[in-house]
């Protein structure tokens, strides 16, 4: 598993931003609204604890910090334990907190004390960045096609949105297991009911995408025979999966942040 860096957290606030205004251009809906229309949820004024974890590699740089910006950012009442761990949990729960949100090297996660509620970070980012995709006008409403790239923790909820909609879906990733599984249909996180709906891209086939969707840890993985005037791109991965050359050639329009979007779907999961 990737860990986040305090350099990944440089720009975030400006990033979430940005992203916010995209989506909204995108799918008429902020990322605020949108979140909402995807869990059928609302907050109400919950008091949102995010609490320092040392276990493993330790506390990141600007992780809490960005958690509490984007929180308060939406709208929402936040802070930071002042205790790290198990300290931290109990000063939440003493304070009176509703939601907490914690990190270690493996799992984020935000749980609702009183509704007992959780959502883990990868499947509600996954979840979040295919929702973009699939709430953007398609010209032609019977080509629903989507290239996905990278089938880990994050990539495989995202597959499940896209077969929601009724997506058909091209798939690469560089583990030659994990691709053959998730076209097989079969196997481990598989998405259930996906046989015959997803297939394995073929760079040689000359498909060119509107949508595209990528999650790996991996620089230059959107190779540029898939991408056309005005593709976008929705991607968690970090670092961006698209050259800065090809996305000035191809004027593609990119949605990628490295932490709030994904926060901002796990706590509307959590309301
Ligand atoms: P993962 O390890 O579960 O999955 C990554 C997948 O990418 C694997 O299946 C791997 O085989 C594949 N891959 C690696 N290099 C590749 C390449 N060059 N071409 C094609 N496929 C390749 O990881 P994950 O938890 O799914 O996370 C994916 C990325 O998303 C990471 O960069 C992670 O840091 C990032 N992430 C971002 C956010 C966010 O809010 N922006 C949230 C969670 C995760
Ligand atoms: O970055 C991570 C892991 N990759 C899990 C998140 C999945 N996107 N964890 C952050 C660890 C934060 C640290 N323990 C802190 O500062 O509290």
């Amino acid at each position: 598993m990737a860990l986040l860096t305090p350099d990944d957290l440089q720009n975030m606030t400006d990033a979430l931003v940005e992203n916010d205004n995209l989506v909204c251009t995108l799918t008429g809906l902020s990322l605020d609204r949108l979140c909402a229309d995807i869990y059928k949820t609302e907050k109400k004024n919950e008091k949102i604890a995010i609490i320092p974890v040392t276990a493993g590699c330790g506390i990141i740089g600007r992780f809490s910090e960005s958690l509490l910006f984007t929180v308060q950012h939406f709208g929402m009442d936040g802070f930071i334990t002042k205790n790290t761990d198990i300290a931290g949990f109990y000063e939440a729960v003493t304070s009176g907190a509703d939601i907490i949100l914690m990190a270690d090297d493996l799992a984020f996660v935000a749980y609702n004390l009183k509704s007992q509620k959780i959502a883990h970070n990868q499947i509600c980012t996954g979840r979040v960045y295919a929702e973009i995709l699939c709430r953007m006008p398609t010209p032609d409403a019977a080509a629903k096609e989507v290239l996905v790239i990278g089938l880990g923790k994050v990539g495989t909820p995202a597959l499940e949105t896209f077969l929601d909609y009724g997506y058909s879906i091209s798939v690469f990733d560089a583990d030659s297991r994990r691709l053959n599984e998730v076209v097989g249909g079969s196997g481990y996180r598989c998405p259930p009911n996906s046989s015959g709906k997803i297939k394995k891209y073929d760079p040689n086939a000359g498909c060119k995408f509107d949508k595209i969707f990528e999650a790996t840890p991996a620089a230059d993985t959107v190779p540029e025979c898939c991408l056309t005037n005005g593709s976008v791109l929705s991607t968690p991965g970090i670092p961006c999966g698209l050259s800065k050359t090809l996305q000035e050639k191809y004027n593609v329009k990119i949605v990628q942040e490295p932490l709030g979007i994904g926060t901002l779907s796990m706590l509307y999961a959590v309301f």
